[in-house]
């Protein structure tokens, strides 16, 4: 079987080697390439998707993101709908999330950033910290990870999806529930997909049933916040603050407003990144079963977007 990897700005040395060791994996093909593609039947691809990459490939069945996010595969044209688009779940992927988001969390409970600060004038200044209550929206493979984590670590948690969720220890609301979902919580961490009923869904009225000076923790993408409603709610003290992993322009602008906030931290997309070889276990249990004609793992249902 060859497969095509259009890695976007992503090294693409680990997964050629790692793909390549495999008895299912006849060629490993980089984009772009001047090479032959006609014997290409899957294509890996981090984004952007490039122009023109699917027209070369005559003979694709199979496609995967080489993340969790699939945005930039079904926002793009060029992908045929009747292909079976599949995208990264695995336990490497969920912990880092996890572990990432615990940080912002316990960063935010413990006011870290102040003493950090007060570290710099040797000022010695103990408080006590309050008990949260994190909400997750989006409890989906992430954040019923991150859910479970926070519970086990001794804080309240809810969440909200968009289908009725039962999972032990987490207040869970769904469909027209959000303002229940939204009244109460300390921090707000945002795991949603990106489609077309979730860009923008951080914005002012959101922000707005919220309970005043509740913490948020934008994980999942760019295109969910409303930047201006951000920083209108920061200053209007509806939010007390922000940690960004995601923006709608990445690498974030040096000229961004963001940068020098005060009550905003910022993290270039590391809350958990694809680790080649973690993930590459799913890409070639999906090639065996291409080949086998068995069902495949962790497809994105198109009608849903996610
Ligand atoms: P999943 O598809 O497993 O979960 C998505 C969750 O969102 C589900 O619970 C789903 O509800 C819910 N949802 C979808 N649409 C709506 C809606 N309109 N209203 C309410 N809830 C909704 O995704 P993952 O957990 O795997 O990943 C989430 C996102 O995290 C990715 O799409 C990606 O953008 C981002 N990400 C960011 C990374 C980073 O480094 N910053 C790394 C990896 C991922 P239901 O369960 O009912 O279907
Ligand atoms: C992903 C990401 O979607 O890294 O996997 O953002």
């Amino acid at each position: 079987m060859e497969i095509l990897i259009s890695a976007g700005n992503w090294p693409p040395q680990p997964w050629v080697e790692g793909l390549s060791k495999s008895d299912l994996v006849d060629k490993v093909h980089v984009w772009p390439t001047e090479q032959n593609l006609e014997q290409v039947q899957v294509l890996l691809v981090w984004k952007p998707l490039p122009k023109g990459v699917v027209d070369k490939l005559p003979n694709l069945r199979f496609i995967s993101s080489m993340g969790a996010g699939v945005e930039h595969l079904l926002g793009d044209p060029q992908i045929p709908l009747d292909l079976p688009v599949a995208r990264i779940v695995d336990d490497r992927l969920k912990g880092d999330m996890t572990n990432f988001v615990m940080m912002g969390v316990v960063m935010h409970q413990r006011d870290m950033l102040q003493v950090l600060s007060n570290q710099k004038m040797s000022k010695w200044e103990r408080h006590h910290y309050p008990k949260l209550k994190v909400g997750i929206l989006g409890l989906g493979q992430l954040g019923s990870h991150l859910g479970k984590a926070l519970v086990n670590a001794g804080f309240e948690v809810s969440g909200y999806s968009r289908s009725q969720k039962q999972i032990e220890g987490i207040d869970a609301f769904h469909g027209d529930q959000l303002a229940e979902f939204l009244s109460d919580l300390d921090v707000l961490v945002n795991l949603l997909p990106v489609t077309e009923h979730t860009v923008g869904f951080l914005n002012y009225n959101l922000f707005s049933q919220l309970k005043q000076g509740c913490y948020l923790i934008n994980v999942a993408r760019g295109a969910h916040l409303n930047e201006a409603d951000l920083i209108k709610a920061l200053e209007e003290q509806l939010l007390s603050g922000a940690l960004l992993d995601v923006f709608k322009e990445e690498p974030l602008p040096s000229n961004h407003p963001f940068w020098s906030h005060p009550k905003i931290t910022i993290t270039p997309h590391i809350a958990s990144v694809t680790t080649p070889s973690s993930a590459m276990k799913l890409v070639l249990e999906n090639c065996r079963r291409l080949q086998s004609g068995e069902p495949f793992l962790h497809l994105v249902d198109l009608s849903r977007g996610y």
